[in-house]
């Protein structure tokens, strides 16, 4: 599991178009986004920059 703390989600669409984003990088990946926490959490044999790059590709901001 690979977690990263995620800035500028507030809603359902910012959970579609992250998981879609991580899911066009590595179709197999499981993705949970907790929007309370500002969490995304990815089960993914790919590298975390690369899952980092999919995030930022759409859009928000990776703390950490
Ligand atoms: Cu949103």
């Amino acid at each position: 599991m690979i977690e990263f703390k995620v800035s500028g989600m507030n809603c359902q669409h910012c959970v579609k178009v992250i998981t879609e984003s991580l899911h066009a990088f590595d179709a197999h990946a499981r993705v949970d986004v907790n929007l309370e926490r500002g969490h995304v959490t990815v089960d993914s044999t790919q590298p975390r920059a690369a899952l980092k790059a999919a995030i930022e590709d759409a859009g928000y901001t990776v703390n950490q």
